[in-house]
């Protein structure tokens, strides 16, 4: 922490002058006394910032979006306004809440300051995002809260959504760009990846399943969130109940099956995502099942057979995805995904793909929980 003009700061002096030019084109009473940088989230940049006003304090969240990752951060910005304009008036006082944006004196709901795009949020108190799961019973309500953001977007018609990533979960255009970042190999760190890139080999046609199903029509297109994780749901630090789904930077067209995926190979994995020891990497079956009975209870009666059959698959498939992106991430030097240390791309690779094998082992299992927490057949 840095002492500085009277402010407690936890950044650079230059960072706090940009963070207060922001901050003026918002009509936010009182001063601004802290601003503290987060390190969670693989993307864009967060501060936690606080205010005093006339004795209390108030807090706000502020990010930055990521310029190499979202190429046209307004559209990303319109997204997230229709969501929030959607729900407004759906939800009920159950419903887990949806983040939102401060509109700032020109209206809109993001700053932009030097071709960087800014936005603010409020903080909600008491919230904590989790890296890890404590117990099967929050994955319950978890489950729970996509499932139900799912329902409650699925009449959100898709062309008032722009594609903020074109391609996003793509899989089998994944797995070509990493055997073009792999041909490419601009800073050598192919060799050491072979028997990686063999797994993906191996696999291209599972991967590819959920893919060809849309293909041929076999699976509808849906308001989807798309980034799922477990600390994309913000929870309740006294209760550790659901208290606000973030993170809507990439809601656009997708798989329902890929949102149930994404949090299950989170939240239902025994070990970090860029755990270094494999032997702790695994599918836990408690957690999936909580998880499942939440998500299927919030959003299965809307879901069809075919997505019921791909559910359990699209955990597998996600984390095949995953795990390719990491991959080539690191082949090409670590360009999107943040690092906190060298290899690290390539740990969370090695992790993920470890976290794909030990799921396909158990895909009867998955399946029949799936079935199970389904219901009789729609
Ligand atoms: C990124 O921003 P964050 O950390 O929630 C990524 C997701 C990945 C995730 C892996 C826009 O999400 O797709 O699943 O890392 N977001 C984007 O941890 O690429
Ligand atoms: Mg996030």
């Amino acid at each position: 922490m840095i002492e500085g003009s009277g402010v407690r700061v936890m950044v650079s002096v230059e960072q706090e002058e940009i963070i207060r030019r922001i901050v003026g084109c918002y009509d936010i009473a009182g001063d601004l006394v802290e601003i503290e940088s987060l390190v969670n989230g693989h993307i864009n940049d967060t501060y936690h910032i606080r205010f005093d006003r006339d004795g209390r304090v108030v807090q706000y969240i502020l990010q930055r979006i990521n310029r190499y990752v979202f190429k046209d951060p307004a559209k990303v910005m319109s997204n997230i306004k229709a969501v929030s304009d959607h729900l407004a008036g759906r939800q009920t006082a159950q419903d887990c809440a949806v983040i939102h944006f401060l509109e700032n004196r020109l209206g809109q709901n993001y700053s932009e300051l030097d071709g960087e795009f800014w936005r603010i949020c409020p903080f909600i108190e008491h919230s904590v995002a989790y890296e890890t799961v404590e117990n099967s019973t929050v994955l319950e309500s978890a489950g729970y809260a996509f499932g139900r953001f799912q329902e409650l977007l699925a009449d959100l018609p898709m062309d008032r959504l722009y594609e903020t990533i074109p391609g996003f979960h793509d899989t089998p255009a994944r797995l070509e760009a990493l055997m073009a970042a792999a041909t490419a190999d601009p800073v050598g760190r192919m060799a050491a990846v072979e028997p990686e890139l063999r797994f993906f080999q191996d696999n291209r046609a599972l991967a590819g399943t959920l893919a060809d199903w849309l293909d041929q029509g076999k699976l509808p297109l849906r308001v989807t969130h798309n980034d799922t994780k477990y600390n994309n749901i913000l929870m309740d630090e006294r209760t550790g109940r659901p208290l606000c789904v973030i993170d809507l930077d990439t809601v656009m067209p997708g798989l329902a099956m890929y949102d149930f995926g994404d949090a299950i190979r989170f939240a239902a994995n025994q070990a970090a995502e860029d755990e270094t020891d494999l032997t702790r990497v695994g599918l836990n079956m408690d957690y999936f099942t909580a998880f499942t009975q939440g998500f299927m209870t919030a959003a299965g009666d809307s879901l069809t057979e075919k997505e019921i059959e791909g559910m359990a698959l699209g955990a597998v498939v996600i984390t095949i995805e995953l795990a390719s992106r990491f991959l080539a991430d690191y082949l090409l030097d670590d360009r999107y995904f943040r690092i906190h240390r060298p290899g690290q791309n390539l740990d969370r690779a090695r992790s993920q793909i470890h976290l794909a094998q030990d799921m396909i082992g158990k895909l009867d299992q998955m399946n029949a929980v799936v079935r199970r927490c389904a219901g009789p057949l729609n």
